[in-house]
């Protein structure tokens, strides 16, 4: 069965003053995936909260609050087959010393603590952190890739 999925991707506050803009987006274009929503904007305290409500209590959570607001982001939404699992894939782990050697907080980070990319882990919070950057007029979903439009010209 298709799996057509969205998901929420952020080039957070150090991807974004390290230039790795370009290089993130890169990675989820080649893959396949299909980028339906994009803006730069400055988190408020009210949007991390939101968005890292899972993480409240733990020791990291205030350096997480203030580093995510520490410059603007590039929020995305994605869409694709099986689009969570993928993006998490080319990611890589949280802990940018146990992700594969290839994805992107292998190649681009040190420390789980500026990790450079966040991605949803499930459908919910898929859902969930579309809903706390976009709404859903901002979303692009109706144009057709480029890969749609060969298999329409190979079907004819
Ligand atoms: P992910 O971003 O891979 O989904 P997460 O949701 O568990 O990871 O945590 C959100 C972010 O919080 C993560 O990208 C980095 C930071 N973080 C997680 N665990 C941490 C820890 N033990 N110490 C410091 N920062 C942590
Ligand atoms: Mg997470």
């Amino acid at each position: 069965m298709q799996k057509e999925q969205r998901t929420f991707i952020a080039v957070k506050p150090d991807g974004v003053k390290r230039a790795l803009v370009g290089e993130i987006i890169k990675r989820f274009e080649q893959k396949g995936y299909k980028l339906i929503a994009m803006k730069m904007l400055d988190v408020t305290p009210e949007m991390a909260q939101k968005h890292y409500g899972e993480h409240i209590g733990k020791p990291f959570y205030p350096r997480l609050i203030e580093y995510i607001q520490s410059g603007p982001i590039v929020a995305m939404v994605w869409k694709g087959y099986n689009v969570i699992a993928g993006c998490r894939q080319l990611m890589g782990s949280t802990r940018p010393e146990e992700a594969q050697v290839g994805t992107i907080r292998a190649d681009y980070a040190l420390v789980q603590e500026y990790n450079v990319v966040h991605g949803s882990d499930s459908e919910a919070s898929a859902e969930r952190e579309i809903a706390i950057y976009f709404d859903e007029s901002e979303i692009c979903d109706e144009y057709q890739n480029m890969a749609e439009i060969v298999d329409v010209r190979l079907d004819d």
